[in-house]
């Protein structure tokens, strides 16, 4: 069906395009309805509008809650034109058919998103716009909807190439788009209900607290860009942010330079920022990621301290890292970031002696984040399997001193607890298995990924052997450190790995049948042992 369009029904809170569309419109002979402030704007453009008040014999009342609520309306936007009962409604009841509708809701999305008051957000909540959008877009047989000030330019084509209709492909695009955007503006509400911040949410904090999965999951995300490319070239991608959370990250960083972020660019970047937000406040620390994993963390007394320390414990896998700094980034550090091939560097703040030195190197890719996140932060982790998609709650969870349990017959000394406590919080940024060795605030090996712990164990060990003769030290950092594995020792031979390595003091959840072993393994070694009681598998 090509329906020419004569009348137009206009109402949008975000009125950018609205004058050269009004007037384009006006010019092809389509009569224009409008509401309130849209009629004005159309009227300061200098065109002419009838009032949807005039339409409806009704004015617009209760604070404009009920302005287009309306049979005038919807039985204009919803009646089949070829149906011989539906004309004869119309005719009966003084109805006229409106045969495009150019609508965009009360911006319920930024008002929260500016942190508004409940009562605003509350009447930001658009009821008539979505009633006309989604009574436009079932019947897109006949009527036409737009929803997106950016396909203005494609409806006047459109107009201009069917003598002043629209084309059936179009309209169906168009009410696809509509129903796409009124069900992504009812999710932004519902998880507003659902999640929405302390201060805002009608429940207060302590809906934060409540059952976190409902029936249906609620969740509102819009598209931030298009990624070249996914996680390999031949996979397409594109990254979401949601629209209602307070929460930031890397998803929010400011790129200063560089070539644009790839998936994995992000994903990496990511990886590292959670980590090193674990050292927010404390000494400077780095971390050097490769492929979602750390493969060198330190901390020390200046940035460029800690980044020597985190690139010697595997300065081979550092090359083409992506890098993350707890703290404003100087420019010392920078040159010594600049002067090996790294992909990201991500940190709250980038001074402009850092600046300066990057921008030497132009595709270096330089982000500055502001705040770190809180790792504590509640908020859910989701991935995708065949059919479904599995969500859980953050690993937030974490110990402290007090929650470690002394298990062999040597109490750690103060340092090796201090080590233990280090290589933990970076175990539990490693996929697992994930074996950690640190020695005085630094990673002195890491062994990730592997199919059995023992492996990692060794792997690491490799590892740091490796360093040691890259930089001609007397022995393996992993002599005199502590190990973090994320999960229980399942038999002693992981164990009995790293002491072989040099480890002296051992973190661990504790809780494996053969803990009696394990730790008369580490007793036997002479290794003092803690259980934090908590695991940490990440995969
Ligand atoms: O308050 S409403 O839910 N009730 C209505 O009947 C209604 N009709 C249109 N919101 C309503 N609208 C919305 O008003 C539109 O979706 C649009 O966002 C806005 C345009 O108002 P104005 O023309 O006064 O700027």
């Amino acid at each position: 069906a090509q329906t020419v369009i004569k009348r137009a029904l206009l109402s949008v809170s975000d009125k950018s395009g609205l004058a050269d569309l009004g007037k384009a419109l006006a010019a092809r002979g389509v009569e224009l309805i409008s509401t309130g402030g849209t009629a004005r704007a159309l009227r300061d453009a200098g065109l002419e509008v009838r009032d949807v008040s005039d339409l409806t014999g009704f004015p617009e009342m209760m604070d404009g809650r009920v302005k287009t609520l309306h049979p005038t309306v919807h039985g204009g936007l919803l009646a089949l034109r070829d149906n011989d009962e539906h004309v004869a409604a119309m005719k009966e009841h003084d109805i006229g058919a409106i045969d495009l509708v150019v609508v965009n809701l009360y911006p319920f999305e930024a008002t929260v998103a500016k942190g508004a008051e409940r009562a605003e957000i509350i009447e930001n909540i658009d009821i008539g716009g979505p009633s006309m959008v989604r009574s436009a877009a079932k019947n897109h047989g006949f009527v036409t909807i737009m929803t997106d000030a950016a396909d203005y330019a494609e409806l006047l084509q459109e107009l201009d190439a069917h003598d002043g209709a629209t084309s059936d492909a179009f309209r169906i695009r168009m009410a696809g788009k509509a129903y796409a955007r009124t069900a992504a503006y009812d999710s932004a509400i519902a998880s507003w209900f659902a999640f929405g911040d302390a201060f805002t949410n009608p429940l207060g904090a302590d809906a934060l607290k409540a059952t976190p999965f409902p029936d249906t999951m609620p969740m509102a995300f819009k598209r931030e860009d298009e990624l070249r490319y996914g996680e390999n070239p031949h996979q397409s991608a594109a990254i979401y942010v949601p629209q209602v959370t307070g929460t930031r990250g890397v998803a929010q960083a400011a790129q200063l330079q560089g070539k644009a972020l790839s998936y994995n660019n992000l994903n990496d970047a990511d990886a590292a920022l959670e980590l090193v937000a674990e050292f927010a406040g404390g000494e400077p620390a780095v971390v050097i990621v490769k492929h979602a994993n750390p493969c060198g963390v330190a901390q020390g007394v200046s940035l460029i301290e800690a980044w020597n320390g985190a690139l010697q414990c595997d300065s081979v896998s550092a090359f083409g890292g992506i890098v993350a700094v707890n703290t404003e980034l100087d420019g010392a550090t920078a040159e010594a970031i600049a002067s090996i091939f790294t992909e990201v560097v991500i940190a709250p703040k980038v001074s402009a002696e850092a600046r300066a030195v990057f921008a030497k190197k132009k595709n270096l890719r330089i982000l500055e984040c502001g705040t770190l996140p809180d790792p504590r932060r509640d908020g859910f982790a989701m991935k995708t399997i065949a059919g479904g998609m599995l969500i859980q709650s953050r690993d937030n969870g974490a110990v402290s001193m007090d929650d470690l349990k002394v298990v062999t017959k040597r109490e750690p000394t103060a340092q090796e607890l201090k080590d233990c406590l280090f290589a933990w919080t970076v175990a539990r940024h490693v996929k697992s298995n994930a074996i950690v060795y640190a020695k005085d605030g630094a990673t002195a090996g890491i062994g990730a990924g592997q199919m059995n712990r023992r492996d990692s164990a060794r792997i690491a060990a490799i590892k740091a052997k490796e360093a040691a003769e890259t930089y001609d030290w007397p022995s393996a950092r992993t002599v005199g450190s502590a190990v973090a594995s994320d999960a229980f020792f399942p038999f002693a031979d992981g164990l009995i790995s790293a002491a072989e390595a040099g480890a002296t003091a051992v973190i661990q959840p504790g809780g494996s049948i053969r803990d009696d072993e394990v730790i008369a393994a580490a007793d036997e070694a002479g290794l003092a042992m803690v259980f934090t009681g908590m695991r940490h598998f990440r995969h």
